[in-house]
């Protein structure tokens, strides 16, 4: 038995449709209390996934809708539960209401993501699926979508399924050992095991090398965009962002504090700090301004050095050449190229890879820009869905290939039978986490917490 939740899974705008979605045993029953079909015909009448157009009404008979309604029976839905799902028009208004109707007739309002977690314990999803739908509603690149998609599908569980049997398999095998200690494992089964564990290594290594750009596809590249006052360093922000953003004016040193935004540039997401123009100042403002520019330096992955083309190179511009040092990339972005150019470009290209010509004013050489920053950051050679992203998951195949390492070792050392059944099992409960079957009551709880209402 469970009980029936409702909530609008459209956000609450004003919107051409507007969807109400409910689960559970009462579902239907429910639903056709307050929907009576254009036709005439009862509502459970009808087939699953059928668009049924029709009137929403109150419970005192007033209309508040013409819409369409769709039943889904057990256990062929998304939460496994009788669902039914109301597109009304997108009104705010009407969607409160009908959602009061649905509370007045039994349903009671859905948690953050109890429809999602609800087709979890029915075992319409696993974990890496469950969660797979927060990152795809919550993808900021097209990059990010194609591989949360491609996690909904399954493709995390498609690549450890087949690791996880086969550790089950040993597993049982040594299981059997340790309770008949007088039977050996005969030679050739100790090399298939063995083999059977370093391949599973493999496997995971592979996965876990993906993790480094799936972080950046999700929590995006920390980037300082550094250089001396006037560099046009704000005036790029702006440009990247596509509003006025931070203050630009023609007065050296504008920027005081550093400014943080997102942005998604040559399809990576980028996490960019403006900062203020690096030079020696006796304003205490403007020096903790210049700290903090440092330090954000420091912070970052990805350096943008801005250089005014339009003014020979100053001290200053050395200063950012050698703060961009700290940096594990780095890239010179000459600005103002609208203007006559005066910068001396040999000390830039001798001291730069990757360098780009940009008008942050006219916004032109932003393409280029994406380009250098996008080479930086290649896509691993994986199908999408392959590409973790998740933290919880890349620490449990991490946990899974230390343990798998362990058991590897004891075979191979030939220690007492109960260390490699103790390290594979461990493996096996790592792996476990990924799917949801092993992983914690109160990891679940955390992980739907995060959904939005509706989901
Ligand atoms: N012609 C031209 N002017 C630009 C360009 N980019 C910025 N500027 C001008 O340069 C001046 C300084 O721009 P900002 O973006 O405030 O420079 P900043 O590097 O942030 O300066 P601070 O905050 O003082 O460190 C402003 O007058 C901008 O309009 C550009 O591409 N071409
Ligand atoms: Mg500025």
């Amino acid at each position: 038995m469970s009980d029936t939740i409702a909530a609008i899974a459209t956000g609450n705008v004003m919107s051409a449709i507007g969807i109400i979605r409910l689960s559970g045993d009462k579902a239907i029953d429910i639903a056709s209390a307050v929907f009576s079909p254009s036709s005439g015909r009862k509502l459970s009448d009808y087939q699953d996934r059928t668009l049924v157009l029709g009137v929403l009404h109150s419970s005192e008979g007033d209309i508040l809708d013409n819409c369409l309604c769709t039943i889904s029976r057990a256990p062929n839905s998304y939460t496994g539960e009788n669902t039914a799902e109301l597109q009304c028009h997108g009104s705010p208004t009407v969607l409160r209401l009908a959602l009061e109707v649905l509370f007045a007739n039994g349903a009671r309002q859905a948690l953050a993501g109890e429809f999602t977690k609800r087709a979890f314990l029915n075992g319409r999803m696993d974990l890496t699926q469950a969660e797979a739908v927060i990152d795809l509603i919550d993808a900021e690149t097209g990059e990010a979508a194609k591989n949360a998609a491609g996690q909904l599908g399954g493709a995390i569980l498609r690549r450890t399924d087949k690791i996880y049997n086969d550790l089950v398999d040993i597993i049982t095998h040594y299981h059997a050992v340790l309770d008949y200690p007088d039977e050996d494992i005969e030679e050739f089964e100790m090399k298939s095991y063995t083999d059977t564990l370093k391949k599973a290594r493999e496997e995971l290594q592979s996965l876990l090398s993906t993790f480094e750009r799936g972080r950046i596809m999700k929590s995006g590249v920390r980037v300082a965009i550094v250089g001396r006052p006037n560099a046009g360093k704000s005036s790029l922000l702006n440009a990247l962002l596509g509003y006025e953003r931070a203050i630009v004016t023609a007065i050296p040193g504008t920027t005081r504090d550093t400014i943080e935004e997102f942005v998604t540039l040559g399809g990576v997401k980028l996490r960019l700090a403006d900062t203020a123009g690096l030079r020696g100042t006796d304003d205490p403002i403007e020096k903790i301004g210049v700290d903090r520019a440092k330090s954000a330096a420091e912070a970052s992955e990805l350096i943008m050095a801005v250089f005014d083309g339009s003014e020979a190179l100053c001290s200053e511009d050395y200063e950012a050449i050698e703060t961009s040092k700290s940096a594990k990339h780095r890239l010179a972005v000459v600005n103002k190229r609208d203007l006559p150019h005066k910068i001396d470009m040999s000390v830039i290209n001798s001291n730069f890879e990757v360098v780009c010509q940009v008008s942050a004013l006219d916004r032109t050489g932003l393409d280029e820009l994406g380009k250098a920053v996008a080479s930086f950051f290649p896509m691993p050679a994986a199908p999408a869905g392959e590409i973790l992203t998740n933290s919880r998951h890349a620490d449990a195949v991490g946990r899974a290939l230390i343990s798998i390492d362990a058991a590897v070792f004891a075979m191979i050392s030939e220690t007492t039978p109960d260390i490699v059944l103790t390290e594979t099992e461990n493996a096996l409960n790592a792996l476990g986490e990924l799917s949801g079957k092993t992983v914690r009551d109160d990891i679940t709880a955390r992980i739907f917490e995060r959904f939005c209402v509706g989901k």
